[in-house]
């Protein structure tokens, strides 16, 4: 299989999208780029159902096969694609460091602030929520971070757990939470910010970022 047969169902704000975007872009892969608008419920429909583990962005699919959860995929993706890779070879401590913070983001921080969570929660209560669940998420793992960041998240090179960092930092400034507290995690995202491959994923720059909010977002 070439990279013509991998095909990304995401949406242009979903966190977990962005990850696998940042990946596909780091290894420079071309992608059919399929819009699931988690706003009007599409991850919900049958369509998407029908082939997807379940009602949630991102979906890669490369050929028949088809992986849900960005772990599984960045995963997937590296061991695929082997060229600049995101995990170091030989070094199973620092394999699972980056495994590790990649975690932090990716199953302790994200899940509570997720959509579905978040209507649950309810409108009135749900930026609170977001704020205060991020916050905690944010000071463990800017405590992690402080013994492990170079340049990057760890060390110098861009690795797997660089991969989860903007997205969430994304995620922490639309809720409100004082990045002050968090210089680590701040240096390293600025660092990230300004490269090439984290630009081409951000929101603004999808297919299905509204015209109105490519400035803003
Ligand atoms: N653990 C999954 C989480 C996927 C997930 O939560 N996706 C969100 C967008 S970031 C979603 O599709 N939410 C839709 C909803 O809550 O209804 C992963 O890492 O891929």
């Amino acid at each position: 299989m070439t990279t013509a047969d991998l095909v990304l169902y995401s949406y242009f704000r979903s966190s977990c999208s962005w990850r696998v975007r940042s990946a596909l872009a780091w290894k420079n892969l071309n992608y059919e780029y399929e819009a699931v608008n988690l706003l009007k419920g599409e991850q919900l429909g049958d369509e998407y159902n029908s082939t997807a583990s379940a009602p949630l962005v991102p979906t890669l699919k490369h050929g028949d096969v088809s992986i849900g959860q960005s772990i599984a995929i960045i995963e997937y993706l590296e061991e695929v694609f082997p060229e600049r890779p995101l995990l170091p070879a030989n070094d199973p401590a620092k394999r699972a460091l980056i495994r590790e913070i990649a975690c932090m983001i990716g199953c302790d921080i994200q899940p509570v602030q997720n959509l579905r969570v978040l209507k649950y929660v309810g409108a009135e209560r749900k930026m609170d929520h977001g704020k205060h669940w991020i916050s905690k998420g944010f000071e463990a793992l800017e405590k992690k971070l402080s013994l492990t960041a170079g340049k990057y998240c760890v060390g110098d090179s861009v690795t797997m757990a660089d991969m989860f960092l903007p997205a969430q930092v994304y995620n922490a400034k639309r809720f409100d939470v004082d990045m002050s507290a968090f210089p680590t995690i701040t240096k390293v995202n600025d660092a990230l910010s300004i490269l090439d491959e984290f630009e081409r994923s951000r929101p603004a720059n999808q297919p299905d970022c509204p015209e109105d909010l490519r400035a803003t977002c």
